[in-house]
């Protein structure tokens, strides 16, 4: 392993969504990457795979390690060892819904992960080389206080995963302010790819209406579909992280597009994709959607409502586009085609393999 004259980059959560493009992202620029990834009984490195290195190799650029973020032993070890010129801080419990069934946990990942990161750095005495992003989001600002959000705009956390990225947020300020550390949050709005997690309601449905496109799946339950987002494409979003670390001084930026869509409206585009048209009756609980033959695919599961929800987000990128020099590269369409084409892709295989006698994975959440 040859660190030499090379930036070495530790990213945590780099088996997820944006860890994965990052790493794709760090990789390209000639950095070492390492990446902690929990243990887990089946491989959880799907999304990585493909930048895997053998550790016999010399020249190894790409290093997994096994940690944890609610074990700082692990944590310590592992920034002792690799010695990183940049942190990025990107695990968590990361799914909103799930926060409400295990608050506890995702505190502990959430919230204390991100301080165990900061005291590691501390306590190794890396506080002056050590460069430090925290995965902040825009549910920090849930009950919205003004439109659109940016820095300066007032938080109101609506669920246990804000308020833990609350904590993490402010104790992310509190070390830069008191340590002197390189520390910034970069306030991310919501971002998606064919890599995202297949239980977000973006994924959820560009998975389903090609499954119900080609006969794998009957139906689509969903929640709120009146919530309102700012969608973007995670490899944008993922170059603005790096880049928040290469200023002269750490400062925290909104990431957003400024567009702003329901879930319906991406219902309606992604299935427009597959060349099928939706038309809704009903209200409330009993909406539902039916296709050109009057089948109904899109229905409400109340299941799938939060006790308390995140009506709307729409950021205001401003500063970001005038310090960073932000600009969104794909559009919301462009996403959505995207998606859903990959998408359309995993169905095909899948169908293949159920007319072969094998059962197609069906697991609906
Ligand atoms: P994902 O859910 O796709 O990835 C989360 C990653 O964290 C996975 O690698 C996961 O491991 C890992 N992880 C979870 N718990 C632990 C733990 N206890 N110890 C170690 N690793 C853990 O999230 P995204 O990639 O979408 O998001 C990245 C970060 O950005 C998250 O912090 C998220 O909260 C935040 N964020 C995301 C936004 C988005 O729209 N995507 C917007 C704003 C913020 P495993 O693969 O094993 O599950
Ligand atoms: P969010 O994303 O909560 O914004 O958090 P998610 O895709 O889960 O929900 C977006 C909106 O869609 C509504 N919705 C549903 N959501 C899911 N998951 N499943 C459904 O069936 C469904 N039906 C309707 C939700 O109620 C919500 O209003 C994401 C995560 O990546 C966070 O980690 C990140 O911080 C924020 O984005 C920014």
């Amino acid at each position: 392993m040859t660190g030499i004259n090379k930036k070495v980059a530790l990213i945590t959560g780099v088996t997820g969504q944006d860890g994965a493009y990052l790493a794709e992202f760090l990789l390209e620029k000639g950095y070492v990457v390492h990446g902690i990834k929990r243990r887990t009984s089946l491989f959880n490195t799907d999304r990585v795979d493909h930048l895997y290195q053998d550790p016999h190799e010399t020249e190894q650029r790409f290093v997994l390690h096994h940690g944890d973020m609610t074990d700082s032993s692990s944590l310590v070890r592992i920034i002792q060892e690799v010695q990183p010129d940049e942190i990025y801080n990107l695990a968590a419990q990361s799914h909103v819904a799930v926060s409400f069934e295990e608050p506890e946990y995702t505190a502990n990942s959430d919230a204390l992960g991100a301080l165990r990161i900061l005291e590691a750095i501390r306590i190794l005495g890396l506080e002056k080389k050590t460069r430090f992003y925290q995965a902040s989001t825009s549910e920090l600002y849930g009950l919205v206080q003004e439109i659109p959000q940016k820095e300066t705009t007032p938080f109101y956390p609506r669920s246990p995963y804000a308020v833990a990225k609350m904590y993490a947020y402010w104790i992310t300020v509190n070390y830069r302010e008191a340590y002197g550390m390189y520390a910034c949050n970069g306030i991310l709005f919501n971002h998606e790819s064919p890599k995202r997690g297949e239980t977000f309601v973006t994924r959820k449905i560009t998975r389903a209406l090609a499954r119900i496109k080609l006969g794998l799946q009957d139906c689509l339950f969903l929640g709120n579909m009146d919530a309102k987002r700012d969608w973007g494409h995670a490899k944008d979003y993922v170059e603005m992280q790096w880049l928040m670390l290469q200023q002269d001084n750490a400062e925290d930026f909104v990431i957003a597009t400024g567009e702003q869509y329901s879930v319906r409206e991406f219902i309606e585009i992604a299935a427009r994709e597959l060349g099928m048209q939706v038309r809704w009756e009903g209200e409330g609980v009993d909406e539902k959607g039916y296709d050109d033959n009057g089948k109904c695919i899109v229905a409400v599961d109340p299941r799938y409502f939060r006790p308390t929800e995140v009506e709307t987000l729409l950021g205001d990128p401003t500063k970001a586009k005038e310090k960073l020099g932000w600009t969104p590269r794909t559009s919301f369409a462009e996403l959505v085609q995207e998606m859903v084409q990959e998408d359309l892709r995993i169905a095909e295989r899948d169908e293949l393999t159920k007319k072969h006698g094998f059962s197609a994975f069906n697991y609906h959440e």
